[in-house]
């Protein structure tokens, strides 16, 4: 097999790369080690930026987005047994947010590529990528019981933080920074109608919460739990006292509580690895970086590095000039360093650490009221979660 771009890994950021080079002309082949039922039923995101629904809907990949996405005009803060809204039009000038499931994102792109895209394979597992230095790359892979290979001009990681991209650059020209958050998440979904509009972002008593959706009938929350946290030792009933006194108001609130249908523990982790190009082999998405889920910004971090190469691989061939994607790695880890940066604020200033004293308690409730109180410290938090500009 021969083609431009061979891209590894068909989650979010493979698939709407496939798709937005599709658009642009550019052949393209993805290989995806899972089976399709698995990819589309992987329990993940939910929030999306403006930019990252535009994006979809500017390469023709919105039509259920857009019909059944909740858009969001902002979120709450809770914390000292109070409620605050986030209100993101106001403060940044008329942006929102959507929810929609990132399964549901990942089904259309699916569906879209199996329908007329170029070659996604599935059970095509990557084993190593060859020569990332030379002009032709090659990806040697496992699919149908055979080793195969795929001869390419460029190689794009999209294979999340597990692949084997980010392995293949050389010892010496890669440098990874990380930080692991001493908390886990637990999150749940639930049969049961959400007891909010909007988001809920809960600093509660024994630490954070937050309340989440998926429709009208789903509801998604996460509670911060410690490391090493076995689901087992969470029957239902336990979550849900749990949740409820996170969110506990003085004001008249209830928690719709119902049958919880999935459990997961998530660790939180911040990792950028430096740079994202090596020879032509590219990084894109969870391959070269993550975040803690506190600001929402792994999966629109996916989109927008896909985005920037899209953009840089049209360029190379409208004109033949490599300028772009010469400069992709700067671009995409300014804007990544910015989320992560946010996402590491949003986490202490929600979460109680295990070791937290009593400064740390009011150093937090300080750093929320000041985002309660100032309508500047408030369009710093909206534009941050509302997605700073994609400038390539
Ligand atoms: P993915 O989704 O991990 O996809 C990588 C794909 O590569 C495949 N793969 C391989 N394929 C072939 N050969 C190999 N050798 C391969 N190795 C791996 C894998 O099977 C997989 O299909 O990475 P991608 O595309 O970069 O997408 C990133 C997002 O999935 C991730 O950042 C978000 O889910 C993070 N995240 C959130 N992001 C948001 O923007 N908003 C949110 O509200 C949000 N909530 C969350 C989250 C992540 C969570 N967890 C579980 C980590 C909530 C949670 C709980
Ligand atoms: C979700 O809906 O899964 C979700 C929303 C916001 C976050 C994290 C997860 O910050």
């Amino acid at each position: 097999m021969r083609t431009t771009v061979g891209i590894i890994g068909g989650g979010p950021a493979g698939l709407l790369l496939a798709r937005l080079l599709h658009h642009e002309g550019i052949d393209c082949v993805v290989l995806e080690a899972r089976t399709r039922e698995y990819v589309e039923q992987r329990q993940r995101a939910g929030m999306l930026e403006q930019g990252t629904v535009d994006a979809l809907r500017a390469c023709g990949a919105a039509d259920r987005l857009s019909a059944e996405g909740l858009v969001h005009q902002g979120i709450e803060l809770r914390f000292d047994r109070e409620r605050h809204h986030i209100d993101f039009p106001v403060l940044t000038g008329g942006r929102t947010v959507t929810i929609y499931a990132q399964t549901e994102i990942v089904k259309d792109l699916v569906a879209l590529q199996l329908a007329d895209g170029p070659p996604l394979l599935f059970q095509a597992e990557a084993l190593t990528i060859e020569k990332p230095e030379s002009a032709t790359p090659v990806v040697r892979f496992l699919h149908e019981g055979r080793e195969q290979t795929v001869h390419c001009d460029w190689v794009v990681g999209c294979d999340g933080f597990h692949g084997i991209a980010r392995d293949t650059f050389p010892a010496g020209t890669g440098r990874a920074y990380a930080h692991d958050h001493p908390y886990s998440w637990l999150g749940i979904l639930a049969d049961v109608a959400p007891s909010c509009d909007e988001l809920i972002y809960a600093r509660g008593a024994g630490g954070f919460a937050l309340h989440s959706m998926r429709s009208a009938q789903v509801s998604r929350l996460y509670l911060q739990v410690p490391n090493g946290t076995d689901t087992a030792d969470w029957p239902d009933d336990r979550i849900w006292d749990e949740l409820a006194a996170r969110f506990a108001i003085d004001a008249d609130w209830t928690l719709n509580r119902g049958p919880i249908t999935a459990k997961s523990v998530t660790p939180m982790r911040s990792y950028v690895h430096e740079p994202l190009r090596h020879g032509r082999l590219l990084l894109a998405g969870d391959a070269a970086h993550i975040v803690p889920p506190t600001g929402a910004k792994g999966l629109n971090l996916a989109v927008s590095d896909v985005r920037l190469l899209a953009h840089a691989f049209a360029e190379l061939h409208r004109t033949g000039s490599g300028q772009l994607l010469d400069r992709y790695s700067e671009s995409a880890l300014a804007r990544v360093w910015q989320a992560t940066r946010f996402s590491y604020d949003m986490t202490a200033m929600l979460h109680t650490r295990p070791d937290a004293d009593p400064f740390d308690d009011r150093l937090q409730l300080a750093r929320l009221r000041r985002i309660t109180a100032s309508r500047h410290a408030a369009a710093e938090l909206a534009a941050n979660y509302t997605g700073l500009p994609l400038e390539p």
